[in-house]
């Protein structure tokens, strides 16, 4: 099909479109594409997947399950397995697959060259392909250059947990191979996001993009981390340094904490660091934020160490990444537990956002409602307000891992940045 053709398609919303991937990613922008009238087809690897997205049921707690459903029941949605033969039916293929690092901290594109395999395979004549997973500059092109008339880059930039910006507001970064491919991407994401469609000059620049939002990100979180450290040693509050200088203009506030996950901030910078080894271009700083904030986990269980003895029991209140949101991918708290697990330091896990099963599942042992001796806050959800009064006495010592205590209520509060160490 030729540029004209796949125009007027889109425009139509005649244009099928394949979304890889039905996770955090693709379910959402699958949904909004269906619910705006395209014929969409969810790709995921397993029969299991697809019968169980058919029935409605999928473990993306960001999306609206009635929207989920009227939208598998028009049919404007259809999962089915991924295979060559429902590639070849597409007109937009979007790329939604996870893009993790390893345990070495190294970019780990297995999901993405499977993916290439399949789209190889497809003999696709002249399709448009969008990628949305998050990769160093030069990969899409790598790995997708050839495989269609038409490539692209957009890469997904959703929050979890936030309720404000979702898949449809959020401003749309869009590079692509040629003009023609860069005009298509942004006229069919212009048909189902009411976002600013950003136009960049190549597929390289929209990667670089995502990577430099997220590793700003992380350097600054960085930053905080090392000054709430020095903030202790001279015995001010961090929290009240940040509020000062948050009448700067030019002063963005990030907060110091137990650590940095998440399938995003702790692991895109690792894909630039791989980039610059291979380009000879050392990253310093960047590769020196990730080392504090890994190290935070250790710091804080410093703190728990030197007011524990033996006997003392504890429990670590949320285990996910952060706040509100079940999810534990390159959760710090899960490291701070192993920290503890290695000293040989007992304690029990609660977390409102967990099943019992889905803890126990890790190996960590579910707490009862009882007061403890050290109670540790590893994730700040919302609950925690309510969920305090079962596990917190007058004499229990607080180790506040996400400086949620402001006040410190007469408890004793150690946090991060927030008293001497
Ligand atoms: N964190 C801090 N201090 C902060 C902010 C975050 O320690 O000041 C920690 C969080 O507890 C968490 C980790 O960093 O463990 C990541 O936090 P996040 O709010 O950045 O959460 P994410 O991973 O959901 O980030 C997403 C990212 N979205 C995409 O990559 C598409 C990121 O780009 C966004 O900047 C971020 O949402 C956002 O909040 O805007």
């Amino acid at each position: 099909m030729n540029f004209p053709t796949l125009s007027e398609k889109i425009k139509n919303k005649n244009a099928r479109v394949g979304i890889i991937g039905m996770g955090y990613v693709g379910l959402p922008l699958a949904i909004l594409a269906a619910s705006k009238g395209y014929a969409v087809t969810g790709l995921v690897r397993t029969t299991t997947k697809a019968q169980q997205l058919q029935k409605g049921s999928s473990s993306v707690d960001t999306i609206d399950k009635s929207e989920l459903l009227e939208v598998l029941s028009n049919k404007k949605l259809i999962p089915t397995v991924l295979s060559s033969k429902e590639l070849k039916n597409q007109d937009i293929i979007i790329i939604c697959v996870p893009t993790p690092i390893t345990h070495a901290k190294k970019p780990d594109l297995t999901s993405m060259k499977s993916v290439a395999k399949e789209l190889g395979k497809a003999n696709l004549t002249d399709c448009l392909v969008i990628n949305e997973s998050s990769v160093a500059p030069g990969t899409t092109r790598e790995l997708f250059d050839n495989i269609s008339t038409f490539l692209a880059c957009s890469p997904e930039r959703v929050d979890p947990g936030n309720h404000d910006k979702n898949v449809a507001n959020i401003a749309k970064i869009v590079g692509g191979i040629d003009s023609q491919s860069l005009v298509l991407a942004q006229r069919f994401y212009k048909q189902i996001l009411s976002a600013n469609i950003v136009g960049v000059s190549n597929l390289e620049t929209a990667e670089m993009a995502k990577m430099l939002e997220n590793t700003y990100r992380a350097v600054n979180i960085s930053l905080i981390n090392e000054i709430a450290l020095l903030c202790e040693r001279i015995g001010i509050d961090v929290l009240e340094v940040i509020r000062a200088a948050s009448t700067k203009w030019s002063f963005q506030a990030h907060y110091p904490g137990i650590g940095v996950g998440g399938h995003c901030i702790p692991v895109d910078p690792y894909y630039l660091l791989e980039l610059a080894k291979i380009n000879n271009t050392p990253m310093t700083v960047t590769r020196a934020a990730l080392e504090r904030n890994n190290d935070m986990p250790q710091s804080l269980y410093e703190k728990l160490r030197r007011v524990y003895k033996k006997g003392m029991s504890i429990v670590v209140y949320g285990i996910t990444y952060k706040k509100d949101i079940a999810d534990l991918r390159e959760s710090p708290v899960l490291e701070f537990c192993s920290i503890l697990e290695h000293n040989s330091i007992p304690f029990d896990v609660y977390d409102p956002l967990l099943s019992k099963s889905q803890i126990s599942t890790l190996g960590l042992r579910v707490a009862k409602y009882a007061h403890v001796d050290i109670f540790v806050v590893g994730t700040d959800h919302s609950q925690l307000d309510n969920d305090q009064k079962f596990f917190i006495s007058k004499s229990t010592i607080v180790i506040d891992g996400r400086n949620a205590f402001i006040k410190k209520v007469g408890l004793r509060v150690i946090g991060v940045g927030r008293m001497r160490s």
